[in-house]
């Protein structure tokens, strides 16, 4: 069994992986709506990434002989003002993301559950390549400026982005 500290910090890690796999799915559709399907296509792709984040942890809680939760799920943003905001604002929910992660360590630490410690470097890994992923999607669009004509380009390029969400 997991102790109480770490497994209150684990199922509130589930209820932000699951909004983000919520907020990609809203940007996903406010792409395709937009008429951008390569970008949709990278959103609905990272919307199930996600979805697979959350269940590696639920599985995880669950082996360990505790027991994961479902949380509910608070609104995603459905509107946005132009494909670089949507960007910009993934970035910052990732780096949130990332400094979550990095306390869930922290707990598991103070809690000398080191266990669960290893288990979260799969996390601390994956965090790495998300800020990375998206940094260089930001670096696409920032070499665009404000040109309109780039947009049909970078909606192609960012399709060349998506990879086969990783196993649990
Ligand atoms: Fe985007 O890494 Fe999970 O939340």
């Amino acid at each position: 069994m997991l102790k109480e500290k770490v497994l209150k910090a684990i199922n509130s890690q589930i209820e932000k992986e699951l909004f983000s796999s919520q907020l990609y799915l809203a940007m996903a559709s406010w792409a395709e709506a937009n008429g951008m399907p390569g970008t949709s296509n990278f959103l609905y792709n990272h919307a199930e990434e996600e979805r697979i984040h959350m269940l590696k942890f639920v599985h995880y809680v669950n082996d360990r002989g505790s027991h994961a939760t479902v949380p509910s799920c608070n609104k995603p943003e459905n509107n946005y003002e132009s494909v670089k905001s949507l960007f910009v604002q993934i970035m910052e929910h990732e780096e949130m993301i990332t400094e979550s992660i990095n306390n869930l360590v922290a707990v598991c630490m103070e809690e000398r559950d080191f266990t669960t410690q290893n288990f979260l470097q799969w996390y601390v890994t994956e965090q790495i390549e998300e800020e990375s992923l998206f940094r260089s999607v930001l670096d696409k669009l920032n070499l665009l400026g404000n040109e309109k004509s780039g947009m049909y380009l970078f909606d192609a390029d960012v399709e060349k982005l998506i990879t086969p969400p990783s196993v649990i």
